[in-house]
């Protein structure tokens, strides 16, 4: 019996666009033979609708989001997904998420207590890695130099803002970045150069979440790795992200066509291999399942900064997550996601070797 795999996409989330896109690229390049797909589309409002079957011939982003048997917004999550889980046979779903209601670990949750196997992070690493404070604590246990970086909540803001105006120029300095602590894309982050930008980098910052990471730039090259794998996590080649601004926007970030990459990037000897060892660490630290994406800074001087773990990297064809494994040992886009729902099932099955009683 063919496995039936089910993929999460669309979703309340201001990388809606972005999900359609990944899962037109995703679905087009599942094998049929193994797999029966079923593509269940979350609205923009969050509504779920019910899955139908669609075949690769009849796939486009317009059919996807209009076709009506995906515009029928049912009842609830529950409903679907304990119809769906009720079927006979293998099944395994595929979350391309984004954002609060998906790549925070809440899905994730939902799956575990479904317990269907899904691909990727499981509840801790995802919510780990999507609150870019408590990664930065996690890293720091570690040992994995990071750059300067300080939290700021919005309790101490509102009650005292030059205390903390001062205090990031007394211990972080200029030219630094304002982050949401945990929004998944650059939405809401400002590079600062001096205190007037610092006051509007904050208040815009605030805007999406009541806490935020402000860190000291590193001027350097931007370095990345390809992890896959669950308890023995394998590394790729680090790849180069050569990018013509000195800080890319939104829009830029997922424009494919302007992405240059260097794999493997051309690195100092002896570099190469610290870094996929570093990449190795930061992922076991955080707990990682599945895959995730690395991504550091090598400054003037070579040294290194993890800047980031990315539970859920970008996932087209042409994203660096995929290109750095054909690059690293020749794995095509869909053997990528055949070893990935491998680890999905794996994981699962040695889940159910757990004693729960006494
Ligand atoms: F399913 C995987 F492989 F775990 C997976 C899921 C989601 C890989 C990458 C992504 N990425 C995304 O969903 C996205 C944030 C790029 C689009 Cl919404």
């Amino acid at each position: 019996m063919k496995t039936k795999l089910y993929v999460l996409y669309g979703g309340k989330s201001v990388e809606h666009e972005v999900s359609l896109k990944t899962a037109v690229t995703v679905l087009l390049s599942i094998d049929e033979a193994r797999f029966e797909v079923y593509p269940i589309y979350i609205t923009p409002d969050g509504l779920w609708c019910t899955p139908g079957h669609l075949s690769k011939e009849a796939l486009t982003i317009e059919r996807l989001i209009a076709e009506p048997a995906f515009r029928d917004p049912a009842r609830s999550i529950g409903e679907i997904l304990s119809g769906v889980m009720a079927l006979p046979g293998p099944k395994v779903v595929m979350p391309l998420l984004h954002g609060s209601n998906g790549e925070d670990g809440t899905m994730q949750g939902l799956l575990e207590l479904l317990n269907v196997p899904y691909v990727g992070n499981g509840v801790l690493s995802a919510a780990l890695t999507l609150d870019k404070a408590m990664s930065k604590q996690i890293l720091a246990q570690a040992d994995i130099q990071q750059t300067k970086y300080m939290v700021s909540r919005f309790e101490e803001w509102s009650m005292d803002e030059a205390a903390v105006l001062r205090d990031v120029e007394h211990s972080i300095g200029y030219p630094c970045y304002v982050k949401p602590a945990s929004l998944g894309s650059s939405i809401g982050i400002s590079r600062c150069m001096n205190r007037g930008e610092l006051l509007s980098g904050i208040r815009e910052a605030f805007s999406y979440d009541k806490k935020l990471v402000i860190e000291r730039e590193v001027d350097g090259r931007e370095i990345q790795v390809a992890v896959i794998g669950n308890e023995r996590p394998l590394a790729s080649f680090p790849g180069e992200f050569i990018h013509e601004h000195s800080f890319f926007d939104y829009e830029s970030k997922y424009m494919d066509k302007r992405l240059t990459m260097s794999i493997p990037a051309k690195l100092a000897d002896g570099l190469t291999p610290r870094i996929r060892e570093l990449a190795i660490r930061a992922y076991q630290a955080h707990g990682c399942e599945g895959l995730a994406r690395v991504d550091f800074f090598l400054d003037s001087e070579g040294e290194l900064f993890l800047n980031e773990i990315n539970a859920l990297p970008g996932f087209t064809n042409f994203s660096m997550y995929p290109v750095m494994w054909e690059r690293t040992d020749g794995t095509s886009y869909s053997e990528l996601i055949e070893k990935l729902i491998g680890h999905a099932i794996a994981r699962h099955k040695n889940k159910q070797t757990l004693k729960y009683t006494r």
